[in-house]
């Protein structure tokens, strides 16, 4: 995280956080909420977001939610999503914490380990697809806004009719969403230290305020980083 100080020391690496959680959950508005938050305190943040968040990496996204891989079989929609990853983390992420801001990151790499492991895409394989695709960077902290599948789906339907109908992964079923809603679970359950949970059937205040509360805890520390981002160590 850029340091605030005014001392002349090197800039240390930005916080890398990411949202989690099914469609609708309000990942997209909570992160909107959390930049401002940290706005407030001259903390810069830069929103991006899976698939895409770099020129090449949003090519792939359009293949994929087009559903133009789908035919191709789960592995290979799963190596497309890390392909664009791996452009992401170079061209984007990387550079944004080096520089010293802070990353917030719509879907990451628990996104693949939940939409395509629900696929049937083994362990074995998404493990060697992480590695090359973020080098063994992971996020500082990864909110999981939880939802169940039918709340989620409802708040993105009006949506989707305004916009030309659902994407691929939107018309999948209810209990194919709830499935990859216990999967998520399990994820954060695994990797307490990384993952909070936060109940997203609350308004969006609460939900906001549940966020900024873990930030606050785990990333920032009165005025100074808690975290050094590449070791999880404290600094
Ligand atoms: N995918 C994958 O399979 N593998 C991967 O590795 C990755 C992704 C990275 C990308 O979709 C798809 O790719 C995704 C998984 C798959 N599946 N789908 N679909 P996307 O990027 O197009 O969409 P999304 O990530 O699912 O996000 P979303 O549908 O836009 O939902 P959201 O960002 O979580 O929610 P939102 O936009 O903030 O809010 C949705 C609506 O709810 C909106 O009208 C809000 O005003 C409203 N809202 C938000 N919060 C609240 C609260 N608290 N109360 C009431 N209403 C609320």
């Amino acid at each position: 995280m850029a340091d605030r100080t005014g001392d002349e020391s090197p800039v240390a690496q930005g916080c890398f956080v990411t949202f989690e959680g099914g469609e609708g959950a309000g990942k997209t508005t909570q992160i909107a909420r959390l930049k401002a938050r940290l706005a407030a305190l001259g903390i810069e943040a830069e929103v991006t977001r899976e698939p895409g968040g770099s020129p090449a990496a949003e090519v792939i996204r359009k293949l994929l939610l087009e559903g133009k891989v789908r035919e191709l079989g789960p592995r290979m929609e799963a190596s497309m999503f890390a392909a664009a990853r791996a452009d992401h983390m170079d061209v984007t992420i990387r550079p944004a914490l080096e520089r010293g801001a802070w990353v917030l990151c719509d879907r990451f790499a628990d996104s693949t380990r939940v939409y395509q492991g629900e696929a049937g895409v083994d362990t074995g394989f998404l493990d060697r697809l992480e590695k090359i695709a973020t080098a063994g960077r992971r996020p500082d902290l990864t909110v999981l806004v939880d939802v169940p599948a039918e709340v989620g789906l409802a708040r993105v339907a009006t949506r989707s009719e305004g916009a030309g109908g659902p994407d691929r992964f939107e018309t999948d079923a209810i209990a194919t969403q709830e499935r990859r809603r216990r999967l998520f679970l399990e994820l954060a359950a695994a990797q307490p230290e990384r993952f909070v949970v936060v109940d997203g059937t609350a308004d969006a205040e609460t939900v906001e305020a549940g966020i900024w509360k873990a930030v606050r805890a785990r990333l920032l520390a009165g005025d100074g980083p808690v975290l050094a981002a590449d070791t999880g160590e404290a600094s």
